[in-house]
């Protein structure tokens, strides 16, 4: 059997004043070559289908045209929300998405959980959010990883009848190496799931929620986040793309990551005042998007170069950014690499000294999760 692991689309993503659709529908497309190509059975789609808990009608008809294709090729389909889809908005399509046999998970579910296509079992977990998942009857005195855990082990179980066995989810596992896309909240390390405590007893688990794809070091299981389908932003620069062809037959199954096509890559150049200058025909020649960080003495009013970049980069140049030496150095106390919660200790060491107590920092995560869900 053959299957294609897909993850992140994020439809409607937008990067300054434009809309990232068309490279969305540039990878959707050799999404669909593939499948028709490679005879893809069943595409699993890992979350993260929307970049916005209200997709914009264009957005909309982009995914929805997409599986009409999938339909014509008789591709079944598997979709789990991630976070970035509103649990509401997946159900609210849901009933009419397996008319053309999508079958979406909204949310987690012990009831309503399990694919089965042949003697395939599909285990689904849409991103767990701590609030979902205390609210399916979980303990809620547990640490959120061992929910996770517990959960996990109960997908485990459903799915152990099937002679092959796949656990589709969105999830962020501890030491996955990230970009800067992923919404720095829910990759704390308050809700990573750790390597070993995915269960071995899966064939192959299909990951979303981390933008690069990579294959879980420390997991006894074969599992792979695939990545995002083209460079989100500026911090996927020069990332390479792909999705993830499984072959599952007899014996460990066959992974291939195969490199898509990016139709707008994005480039960032690091340049004095000079530089930008010189190189100006140079960036004319790149295709895709470009963001300059300009090196400046002293950051102030911007310098004129930035109007002759304009100018001669029109619709090509996304961003100017300035930095000063002066600024690099001023920089330094500014704490760097801290997860939400370190910040926020961290704030709450230099405004009222001590360290911050046990229920503030409890009602600070409750309020953390529910902003990432945009609630
Ligand atoms: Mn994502």
């Amino acid at each position: 059997m053959r299957l294609l692991h897909i993850a992140d689309l994020h439809a409607g993503k937008t990067l300054g004043r434009v809309s990232r659709n068309p490279d969305l529908h540039h990878a959707l497309e050799q999404v669909i070559s593939l499948c028709r190509e490679s005879g893809v059975d069943l595409l699993l789609i890992a979350g993260d289908v929307f970049d916005k808990a209200n997709p914009d009608n264009e957005s909309k008809e982009l995914i929805f045209e997409f599986f009409l294709k999938l339909r014509e090729l008789k591709t079944e389909v598997v979709v789990v929300a991630g976070n970035h889809d509103s649990y509401d908005f997946m159900k609210s399509i849901r009933g009419l998405t397996e008319l053309a046999n999508v079958h979406i998970y909204d949310r987690p579910s012990r009831e309503r959980c399990l694919y089965v296509s042949g003697d395939l079992r599909i285990a689904c977990l849409p991103y767990p959010s701590e609030r979902v998942l205390t609210a399916v009857g979980e303990d809620s005195r547990l640490r959120y990883a061992d929910l996770v855990e517990k959960f996990l082990s109960y997908l485990a179980e459903k799915a152990s009848e099937g002679r092959r066995r796949v656990l589709l989810t969105h999830l962020f596992i501890a030491g996955a190496r990230y970009t800067n896309t992923e919404r720095e909240a829910s990759l704390t390390q308050h809700y990573a799931v750790l390597p070993a405590s995915l269960p071995d007893t899966f064939d192959y688990i299909a990951l979303g929620h981390v933008h690069r794809n990579q294959r879980i070091e420390g997991a006894s299981v074969c599992a792979w986040y695939s990545g995002t389908l083209y460079q989100l932003d500026f911090s996927e620069a020069g990332e390479d793309k792909f999705v993830n062809l499984v072959l599952l037959e007899d014996g460990p199954p066959r992974v291939e990551p195969v490199r898509l096509d990016l139709r707008n890559p994005l480039h960032v150049f690091e340049l004095t005042q000079g530089e930008a200058v010189r190189r100006i025909g140079e960036m004319k020649g790149v295709s895709g998007y470009i963001k300059i960080v300009l090196r400046v003495e002293e950051k102030g009013s911007l310098p004129l170069v930035v109007e002759k970049i304009r100018e001669e980069l029109g619709e090509k140049i996304l961003r100017i950014e300035q930095v000063s030496e002066s600024g690099r150095s001023e920089s330094w106390d500014v704490p760097r690499g801290l997860d939400p919660l370190q910040l926020y200790r961290e704030y709450h060491r230099i405004s009222y000294g001590g360290s911050l107590p046990r229920n503030i920092e409890k009602v600070f995560l409750e309020l953390l999760s529910r902003a990432e869900e945009g609630v």
